[in-house]
């Protein structure tokens, strides 16, 4: 009898916005179908794979019937969902006269470039950026509708939002906290393995009794909006107690008689009613993180709220009063960047190429924008799905459906916004193309390999605005740069230094031998050196010079504050789409207490109206004593065209302004609930 070869497996990493990175394994069955694995040899998910992506990837993503396979042309009228099949040759001739027009008519600025991180390899997360900066497209800011708030917020502090903490050092850690930040289902398997590497004691703070707070010794189960007293009410306990580092405070610290001050003047009691924490449970808080050292992590889920800036830059108070920064076992993470990693982004974006000064917009005046016809001529979304993913998702629709609004959108699926496309372009998935992906927590770097052909003509983005560069007639030679070159180049720049096929080999490697110390020397990158709670640049951005502890007003009898954080199913609205994930997940139900919801009168498994300035949506109520009261739950990002009743959370969401930044806030949503009539259903979104 013949043996065959054992198909032998490939070693690639996951590309999804999400703090693992994981390393997967893609082996072939006899049929030639790839069985996608978690990969034992890689260091965060150490086998391991989250169902989501298992099911996917083994799913809708080898399924190239769900999958774009053609260019397609809009033929009917816009959001009716009928388009025709067309050529490469065609779709790009038509993209380019349009775009002509528009440069002729109207100039650069019309042409809107949407985009963020639907894959997070850097070629096809930024290269494209090269022909954006090449025309002189305007950019819809993309960390406006997810975490710059919090990032200018470490800024201000720091010097810097994307350099956090080596999670390494939490062999050194004698506490750790986690506020605002849910990695039982943002990063499962660093909630499995990294949180459970240690026995200091671990803090949680979230509105929400999720499986990250319920592993907690401490659960902080704070009112939302009222972190930044939370913080203050700490530093207060820590002061009175004689708990703040003064040595360090003097050295290093600008600015602390401002919040001395404050300190000075603030009431436990009235830090109590703010956040609903008991003052026990602050000073236990307090004695564990000032002991240090300690290992501070901030969500990004946290600072999509109207305070948002604010309320990071109290917290992030907390280490520069205790001296908990820039020694082992201590700092804080909120992201960890390419620069973290040694990956010069620049130069995969093409930043000299930017010939644009005109500024970028915010996701939260898109629809604005899109409303001026005159200045929004031509609209680009790559990477997002902003029909599913942005606020005011009724006005927003009712934009993207003008006729005179050239849209073109590049996806691996026909998503709501591509329904409301005139170009549809097929992209290639992260299992198709190499490319390279690093871990925004961990600081890890991996190759991205191609495992399988992309499906019918789709191509990976890089070549996708390659192709778009050469029918422009532009001619600068970096809008053709082929990906090894760039790989090659990349990765031997970054540490550790080894080529691109080198990596390939390996797999994964950390970026070091032993952790990086965060702020080593405690060499603060602001403007001072030091660590600026006055900040001038905060000032100069028409912001409080210093942080403050505000909370947010209670809420009037029968509202409710909605959060809508990551859901354990979905990736963003990634996966909305794939046929055994929909069955598990319904994105229509929301979270209540028992309480609460018996008194507006929804029994478990009832349908509640939720009413918000934006809109109304039904969903399923399910009963939940982990939520507080007059608070309610739901996951973001669904379908809407796919979700059960027809709706998704950000019916709901408004497009009003986080504190700094032009970012979101739609974790302050206000609304109100009550029982839906009978079989009542959201109607069907429509254009
Ligand atoms: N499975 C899955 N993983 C994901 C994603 C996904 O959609 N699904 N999305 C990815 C993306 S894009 C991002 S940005 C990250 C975000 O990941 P995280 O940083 O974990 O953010 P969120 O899940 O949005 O929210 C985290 C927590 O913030 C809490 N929260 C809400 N309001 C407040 C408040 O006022 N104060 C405090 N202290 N907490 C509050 C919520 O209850 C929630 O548990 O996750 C990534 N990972
Ligand atoms: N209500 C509410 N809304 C929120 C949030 C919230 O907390 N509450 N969170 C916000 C946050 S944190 C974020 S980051 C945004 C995310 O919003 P989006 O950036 O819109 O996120 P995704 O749904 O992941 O959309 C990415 C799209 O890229 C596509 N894609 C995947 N791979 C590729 C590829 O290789 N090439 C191309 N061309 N496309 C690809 C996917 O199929 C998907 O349609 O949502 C925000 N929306
Ligand atoms: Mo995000």
């Amino acid at each position: 009898m013949q043996h065959l070869p054992m198909p032998m497996p490939m070693r690639t990493v996951c590309a999804r916005d999400c703090y693992d990175s994981c390393g997967l394994l893609a082996v072939p069955d006899a049929d030639g179908r790839l069985m996608i694995r978690g990969d034992k040899s890689h260091p965060v998910n150490q086998g391991g794979i989250c169902a989501k992506c298992s099911i996917a990837y083994n799913g809708s993503y080898q399924n190239d019937a769900l999958r774009l396979t053609m260019p397609l042309r809009r033929a009917g009228k816009k959001g009716q969902g009928k388009f025709k099949p067309i050529s490469w040759d065609e779709a790009l001739d038509e993209i380019s006269s349009r775009l002509r027009n528009v440069l002729r008519e109207e100039g650069p600025q019309a042409i809107l470039n949407a985009h963020y991180t639907g894959t997070r390899g850097v070629l096809a997360r930024d290269f494209p950026m090269r022909f954006f900066h090449a025309i002189g497209a305007t950019e819809v800011s993309p960390d406006t509708i997810c975490n710059i708030a919090g990032q200018l917020a470490a800024e201000y502090l720091y010097g810097s939002g994307l350099q956090g903490f080596d999670p390494r050092e939490i062999a050194d850690a004698a506490c750790v906290v986690v506020w605002g930040c849910n990695p039982s289902v943002t990063g499962p398997h660093t909630h499995r393995h990294w949180l459970k590497s240690t026995d200091a004691p671990l803090v949680v703070v979230d509105p929400v009794k999720t499986d990250t707070a319920r592993k907690a010794d401490l659960h902080l189960q704070l009112r939302p909006g009222s972190d930044a007293m939370l913080a203050f009410a700490v530093l207060k306990v820590l002061k009175l107690q004689g708990g703040l580092a003064t040595g360090f405070i003097a050295q290093h610290v600008m600015g602390w008689e401002d919040i001395d001050r404050q300190l000075d003047a603030l009431s436990l009691d009235e830090a109590q009613q703010a956040t609903g924490i008991g003052i026990a449970q602050i000073e236990q808080f307090a004695r564990l993180y000032g002991a240090g050292p300690s290992l501070l992590w901030i969500g990004m889920g946290m600072t999509r709220q109207r305070w948002g800036g604010n309320a990071v830059r109290s917290i992030l108070l907390l280490p520069a009063a205790t001296g908990s920064i820039a020694r082992a076992g201590a700092g804080f993470s909120f992201i960890n960047g390419a620069g973290a990693h040694g990956v010069d982004l620049a130069d995969v974006m093409g930043t000299h190429l930017r010939r644009n000064q005109a500024p970028s917009v915010s996701h939260m005046d898109l629809v604005e924008r899109l409303r001026d016809s005159a200045a929004s001529r031509a609209l680009f979304c790559w990477n997002i799905n902003i029909a599913a993913t942005n606020p005011r998702q009724a006005a927003l629709r009712r934009e993207l459906a003008r006729e005179s609004l050239f849209t073109v959108v590049a996806d691996l699926f026909m998503t709501d916004t591509a329904d409301l496309a005139d170009i549809v372009l097929p992209a290639a998935s992260f299992l198709e193309h190499d490319d390279l992906v690093y871990s925004y927590f961990h600081m890890t770097l991996s190759a991205q390999v191609a495992v399988r052909s992309p499906p019918g003509l789709a191509l990976p983005n890089q070549e996708i605005f390659r192709r778009l560069s050469r029918r422009m007639g532009f001619c600068d030679e970096a809008l053709f740069e082929k990906d090894e070159t760039i790989l090659e180049r990349i990765t031997r720049g970054a540490q550790p230094g080894m080529g691109f096929e080198a990596l390939k080999r390996t797999g994964t490697v950390m970026v070091s031998d032993k952790p990086l110390r965060q702020f080593a020397g405690a060499a603060f990158p602001t403007p001072s050196g030091m660590i600026e709670v006055r900040s001038s640049k905060a000032q100069k951005d028409g912001l409080p010079a210093v942080p403050s502890p505000r909370y947010d007003a209670t809420l009037l009898e029968g509202e409710f504050r909605l959060l809508t954080p990551a859901g354990k199913w979905l990736s963003n609205s990634i996966f909305g789409n794939d046929p055994a994930i929909r069955r598990r997940y319904q994105e229509t139900h929301v979270r209540l207490h028992p309480r609460d919801a018996t008194r507006v009168q929804l029994p478990q498994g009832s349908m509640a109206m939720i009413t918000s300035t934006e809109g109304t949506l039904t969903a399923q109520v399910v009963h939940d004593s982990g939520v507080l009261p007059q608070t309610a739950v739901m996951p973001k990002n669904g379908w809407a065209k796919l979700a059960r009743g027809g709706g998704s959370s950000n019916q709901l969401t408004n497009a009003c302004k986080s504190d700094m930044g032009e970012g979101s806030s739609v974790q302050s949503l206000v609304v109100r609930i009550a029982p839906a009539a009978p079989s009542s259903r959201t109607p069907q979104p429509s254009p």
